[in-house]
């Protein structure tokens, strides 16, 4: 597998950034990307507030010998932590021999509209394209800004987005990842760790578990449709101190281009580049011939979201054997799931978010805990006491209520769940009444139950 495979890699990444930052745009934020060369740019994309986008290429423009140079500048996305603009840069070597004008390799491209739905809800855009004497324009207007904006919330709802304090640029892209166009499928392995920018940037640096991370082969055709991307839970897209994650598997199917050799063929044609300046040209002929196989059409992209869900379980500790426990899983105050058990429990298949377990017994204090599920397996062992047991040994006796005295003459306060099980007549505090009635059980003179 060559090494230059990696920039398909690197496309998408930049690709699932700019989507998945776009879609964190709101306000009068927004988003831009720019490539230069000889300190010239080239071409520039930018997402505006409005879900509008717009790529711009200025008349001759070329990309000449020396470095080729990206940048993404992302401003006051509140769920990116950025405020004011954050902007990163990277660059390689063109190794460019010859200068190339991208005047030569506009497309024929006028109009076509991209419509598809997210999650289920639906959106359109019609792209056009402007020829002027100062630049080719290809601008995207969503056909209705709210349907756009909610489905690119749907997107979000399933990507987490945060800033981290090392400033480096890094895919990780689980294995079972694929992007299949037409018959050629590329399918990853496992990129963990290995896929730094600069690793990628840098062929000396590149290692050669990258290189065996991805792989092409000959597939069937897809049944539905033409490109086919998947992304497993997990995958994970740095730029700079920006990274986003994917919270749940993402399939992407695109449909509606005029079936087109050249285009089906950027997976083999890119893999077969030798020279950074032959990545180039095969990027810059692939974008003409994509923009001309849509042409006229109606072009859909489908994104669905497959929910990650995991399983919770531990071990239970109660007293009185002969009697179930009841464990209840509660989220935003709802009971979602619900099950009696003795020595240990599970839930299977929870989906991401805060949860709260609760677990009650009869003659027992009830006792909740908070957990986040977030795709991992979660182990958590409850331990519950009877009504009375403050020092949680399965046992009334003089232990308890002396914990329970010292608390009263505030000697040593009780907390948390001691406390709740101190509280025996539960009014919300632990006083003399409560120590009396745990020493008239102990004594056997007035049970607690
Ligand atoms: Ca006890
Ligand atoms: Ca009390």
């Amino acid at each position: 597998m060559s090494k230059r495979i990696m920039v398909v890699v690197l496309a998408l990444a930049v690709a699932f950034g700019c989507f998945t930052m776009a879609v964190t745009a709101k306000g009068n934020e927004k988003v831009s990307v720019t490539l230069n060369s000889n300190d010239t740019d080239f071409l520039s994309a930018v997402v505006n507030a409005d879900y509008s986008a717009e790529v711009t290429v200025p008349k001759g423009s070329v990309i000449s010998a020396g470095e080729l140079k990206g940048t993404i500048s992302m401003t006051d996305i509140d769920s990116l932590g950025i405020e004011g603009t954050r902007t990163y840069s990277k660059g390689i070597t063109t190794g460019v021999e010859k200068e190339v004008l991208l005047d030569n390799y506009l497309p024929a491209f006028t109009n076509a509209t991209i419509s598809g739905a997210v999650d289920s809800v639906d959106y359109k855009y019609n792209v056009v394209a402007e020829d002027t004497a100062e630049a080719y324009t290809i601008t995207a207007t969503p056909e209705d800004e709210d349907a756009v904006r909610a489905a690119y919330q749907a997107a979000a709802s399933h990507i987490t987005a945060s800033t981290k304090a090392e400033d480096d640029s890094y895919a990780l892209i689980p294995g079972t990842a694929y992007v299949q166009i037409g018959t050629e499928k590329l399918v990853f392995e496992n990129t963990e760790e290995t896929m730094k920018l600069d690793n990628i940037m840098q062929g000396t640096g590149l290692k050669a578990e990258i290189r065996s991370a991805v792989e092409l082969i000959e597939a069937d055709e897809l049944e539905d449709a033409q490109v086919e991307v998947f992304l497993p839970a997990g995958t994970v897209l740095a730029v700079g101190q920006s990274i986003v994650t994917l919270d749940d598997a993402a399939t992407i199917k695109m449909y509606g281009y005029e079936d087109n050799e050249d285009v089906n063929t950027i997976l083999s044609k890119l893999r077969d580049c030798e020279t950074n300046e032959q990545i180039i040209l095969t990027a810059v002929l692939f974008i003409s011939d994509f923009a001309n196989a849509i042409e006229g059409q109606d072009l859909v992209v489908n994104v669905e979201f497959e929910e990650t869900t995991t399983e919770i379980s531990g071990s239970i500790d109660s007293a009185l054997a002969d009697k179930d426990t009841t464990i209840e899983l509660v989220c935003d105050g709802e009971v979602v799931d619900s099950i009696t058990a003795s020595d240990s429990y599970s839930f299977d298949a929870v989906a991401n978010g805060t949860y709260t377990i609760r677990v009650s017994k009869e003659n027992h204090v009830t006792r909740e805990y908070e957990i986040d599920v977030n795709g991992e397996v979660v182990i958590e062992d409850l331990d519950i006491n009877l009504i009375g047991d403050v020092n949680g040994d399965d046992k009334l006796n003089v232990m308890d209520y002396a914990e329970t005295l010292k608390h009263v003459r505030k000697t040593n306060a009780l907390e948390g769940y001691a406390f709740d099980c101190a509280d025996v007549n539960g009014d919300g505090k632990v006083t003399v009444s409560d120590y009396a009635a745990i020493l008239r059980h102990v004594k056997k003179t007035a049970n607690l139950w």
